[in-house]
Formats: structure tokens, C-alpha cells, sequence
């Protein structure tokens, strides 16, 4: 297995089939051999059977959270790389070949940056845009002396070895943090590539973030690891 893409679910029939169906088109077009694995976590409407039809293998995540169900996506994952993307249709996974092309340059991790690439206008709230991401984004580099222009971006591509070396421990939306502290703490190497970000194709649903108690969830992480890993 060449690639499996992890897309984390909750709640998003509106959506979920056409990011499997993106995703299993650019197999197709990349002449590659890849796996959709659509890692639920308790969704109470049509996704888990909409994306079944549309071709993904379903897990079952039974911890709360962003974080636990992507890496319930994780355990499962059989390609030798791994991409994640929200199933919200926010992220392109039209755009797998762009990851794609980078697979002989050196990296563990390539994070796709929406602030490299193209925001669409009403894609992220501008308190996330302009003040939130930013400042995360200024304190992770900060703190642990990475590069990134994006340390909340949900589309990341990674070699499989080397995540299956990284322990992971968050459960909620500051898993987007932890990855970054993680890799680098383990002195693994980050690249980025520009990303585009559209309107999430929600219908009625809300998002499931909520910008104040996961900032700071973002940012106390962020200060727990700094001082544990001072010593
Ligand atoms: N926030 C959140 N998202 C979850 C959870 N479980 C799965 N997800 C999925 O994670 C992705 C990101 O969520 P979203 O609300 O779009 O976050 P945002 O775009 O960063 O505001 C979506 O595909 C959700 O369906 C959860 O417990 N919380
Ligand atoms: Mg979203």
C-alpha cells in the first residue's frame, strides 16, 4: 500500500463522500495504491454509510476528541505514507498529487499552509485568520525553534515510519500542536507546502471548534511541554 488517507468524522454526511471520492480519483490519477480510512467518532447521521459507499474503510474511534480520532486513523493505516484532512470538504484532496510529487525529498513530515496558499474568503473565521493561528503559530516556532507558517493546519502528509515512532498522548484539537512539538522534539524533519482552504460544504452543522478553550488548550500544551523538556 502506497498511501492511506486518514480523515477524521464527525457528524459530516454532507461531505464525507465527496473528500472519499476525491481521494480515491487522485489514486487513480496518480497510478498509486491508496486506502481512505474514515475514522469516526460516534457520528449519529449517514456519514458512516455514505463513506462506505463512496469506497473509504471505516474505524471506530470510541475517545472523544480531534486528536484520539485521528490517531485511531493512525493504528490502522497500512501505506507506507499517511495524509490527514478534515472530512468537512475545507481541505482539497484534489491536491494529493502535490504532496505527492515530494515523496524522494528528505522529510518525515510535510505540512500543507493555508497561509502560503489561498484562504478563500469566509474559509476561516477572521479571529482564527488574523489573531489565533498567527499568534499559535508565532509561539510554537517561539518556543521549539521550528519554521512552520500554519501550526493549526489539519492536512499533513507523513512517512509512516516516522510516525509510528512518536507517542502521542493528546486527545482534543491541540493534537494540531502536539504533532508539531512532537516531531520536532524528536528531531524529525518538517517541510511545508502551500495548501488552499475553502468554505467547509456543512449545510447546518456548526464547527466543532471552539476557539477560546481550544486556544488555550493549544497554548498550555504548548508551555507543558517547554517546561518539561527544559530538564
Ligand atoms: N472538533 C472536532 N472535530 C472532530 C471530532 N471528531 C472528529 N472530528 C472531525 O475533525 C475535523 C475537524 O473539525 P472541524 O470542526 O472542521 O474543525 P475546524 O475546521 O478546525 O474548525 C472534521 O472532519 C470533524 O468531523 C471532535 O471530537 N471534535
Ligand atoms: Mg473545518
Amino acid at each position: 500500500m502506497d498511501l492511506s488517507v486518514v480523515i477524521p468524522c464527525l457528524n459530516e454526511e454532507n461531505t464525507i463522500k465527496i473528500c472519499v471520492e476525491k481521494c480515491i480519483n487522485a489514486f487513480e490519477k496518480l497510478g498509486i495504491e491508496g486506502e481512505v480510512i474514515v475514522s469516526d467518532n460516534g457520528s449519529k447521521d449517514k456519514s458512516i454509510e455514505l463513506a462506505k459507499q463512496a469506497g473509504a474503510k471505516v474505524v471506530h474511534c470510541k475517545v472523544k476528541g480531534y486528536g484520539a480520532t485521528i490517531q485511531e486513523g493512525f493504528k490502522n493505516a497500512q501505506g507506507k505514507f499517511v495524509l490527514m484532512g478534515d472530512g468537512d470538504d475545507s481541505y482539497d484532496f484534489n491536491s494529493i498529487g502535490d504532496f505527492w510529487q515530494n515523496i524522494d525529498k528528505d522529510f518525515d513530515m510535510i505540512l500543507g499552509s493555508r497561509f502560503k496558499g489561498i484562504i478563500q474568503d469566509g474559509a476561516m473565521p477572521p479571529l482564527h485568520r488574523y489573531f489565533g493561528t498567527p499568534l499559535l503559530t508565532f509561539i510554537v516556532n517561539f518556543l521549539f525553534g521550528t519554521h512552520i507558517s500554519d501550526s493549526q493546519s489539519g492536512m499533513r502528509f507523513f512517512r509512516k515510519s516516522s510516525l509510528d515512532k512518536i507517542k502521542f498522548k493528546t486527545t482534543g484539537m491541540e493534537f494540531a500542536s502536539e504533532l508539531t512539538v512532537l516531531f520536532k522534539l524528536n528531531k524529525m524533519k518538517i517541510i511545508e507546502i502551500p495548501i488552499n482552504l475553502y468554505k467547509d460544504g456543512r449545510i447546518n452543522g456548526k464547527p466543532h471548534l471552539n476557539p477560546w478553550r481550544d486556544g488555550l488548550r493549544h497554548l498550555f500544551y504548548m508551555l507543558k511541554m517547554r517546561i518539561t523538556h527544559l530538564f
